[in-house]
């Protein structure tokens, strides 16, 4: 029985960028977990960097541009977490780890062109860098070299996983297109995107580990409810930050989401919240997506308490993570995924 972390607790603040390497955080007690799979993150890299080798030389280019960028990896980390947890200790993780990360760095290409973003972990995304078309077709390679790999493993589940959590991401992000500049979207739309878009990679990162251990159809649920609790409250957070972070630290620009008409949960709630004025002026800004107001929506934001409302919408996603990982058997890994999981509410970047 695990007596680990439940929300209130105060941890230090969150992750920090390092290159090419594991996710650092400040507390020491996610340190300590993250200790645990320092060394399968090498194998990992080492596994990336051999399957980025393309004989057409923008690939590499392209791809080592992102995925050596500095991103917290932590797709793979959650992967290797419930490895650990479950006791597998097989090869095949750091092949999957790679997989989920090959995933993951495919979407953030397609979806630096789709919002048009130009600055990704303090510097110019690849699309700034190199142009739509070869960030798009290097997302493309990037993604089928992922479906090589998943068949390499030659297990259906895994296949089937894989599958379904990029068809499910890909819907996600259709959804979303067709949510953008709707001043009525309310929570359930928005749990809705996210859950796909985002929570869909980390559920299918944990339960991908609990096949690899041959875990018991619960035990594998429970994995599953941990991925998704633990996205969705990493998604929630990631939109706060865009109102409330700090540009230079997360390393993109404040304010995106607006721009880009993308209706998230604080503008959702100050809607719910505000008078009829406040209520005005965001629906002008959600339907016209300019950010000249910017600096209005978020004192109606934060007047409104919506900031706070929707990092506690992300609390409770994280305290479901922390239930269903307390399903797990208690030791020193199971222990880092209640630490992660607590931590993500602090992150700042
Ligand atoms: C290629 C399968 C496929 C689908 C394309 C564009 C698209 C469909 C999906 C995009 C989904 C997406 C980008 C969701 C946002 C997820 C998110 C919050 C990413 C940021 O994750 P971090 O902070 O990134 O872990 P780092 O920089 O740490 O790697």
């Amino acid at each position: 029985m695990h007596t680990g972390p439940a929300l209130g607790h105060s941890y230090n603040p969150g992750f920090c960028h390092q290159p090419a390497t594991i996710l650092a955080v400040q507390s020491p007690s996610t340190a300590a977990a993250l200790a645990l799979i320092a060394e399968d993150m090498q194998e990992v890299d080492k596994v990336i960097a051999t399957r980025l080798q393309s004989s057409v030389p923008l690939v590499g280019q392209v791809a080592r541009y992102i995925i050596s960028a500095g991103g917290k990896r932590l797709r793979p980390a959650l992967l290797l977490l419930v490895s650990g947890a479950l006791g597998y200790q097989g090869a095949q993780r750091f092949k999957l780890a790679a997989v989920v990360e090959f995933i993951h760095t495919a979407t953030l290409l397609h979806d630096d062109v789709v919002d048009e973003s130009t600055l990704r972990r303090g510097r110019a995304t690849a699309n700034e860098n190199f142009g739509n078309p070869a960030s798009v077709l290097v997302g493309d390679f990037l993604y089928s070299r992922a479906f090589q790999m998943m068949v390499d493993t030659g297990n259906m589940r895994v296949m089937q996983v894989l599958a379904d959590a990029t068809n499910v991401i890909a819907e996600g992000e259709v959804q979303q297109l067709m949510n953008t500049h709707d001043a009525s979207l309310d929570e359930a739309g928005y749990l809705e995107v996210i859950r796909s878009k985002t929570a869909k990679l980390f559920e299918a990162s944990a339960r991908l580990a609990a096949l690899l251990a041959g875990s018991h159809a619960d035990i594998e649920q429970a994995c599953a409810d941990y991925g998704q609790a633990l996205g969705t409250a990493f998604q929630v957070i990631d939109d706060v930050l865009d109102y409330d972070g700090d540009a230079g630290e997360m390393g993109k620009n404040l304010g995106d989401d607006l721009r880009e008409g993308k209706v998230t949960l604080p503008l959702i709630i100050a809607m719910q919240r505000g008078n009829p004025e406040q209520q005005q002026l965001l629906r002008r800004v959600i339907e016209t997506g300019s950010t000249d107001e910017l600096p209005n929506v978020v004192a109606i934001i934060r007047e409104t308490g919506a900031l706070d409302a929707t990092r506690q919408a992300a609390a409770t996603q994280a305290q479901l993570a922390i239930d269903a990982a307390r399903k797990l058997p208690a030791n020193s890994y199971a222990e880092g995924l209640l630490q992660l999981a607590a931590q993500l509410l602090e992150r700042r970047t």
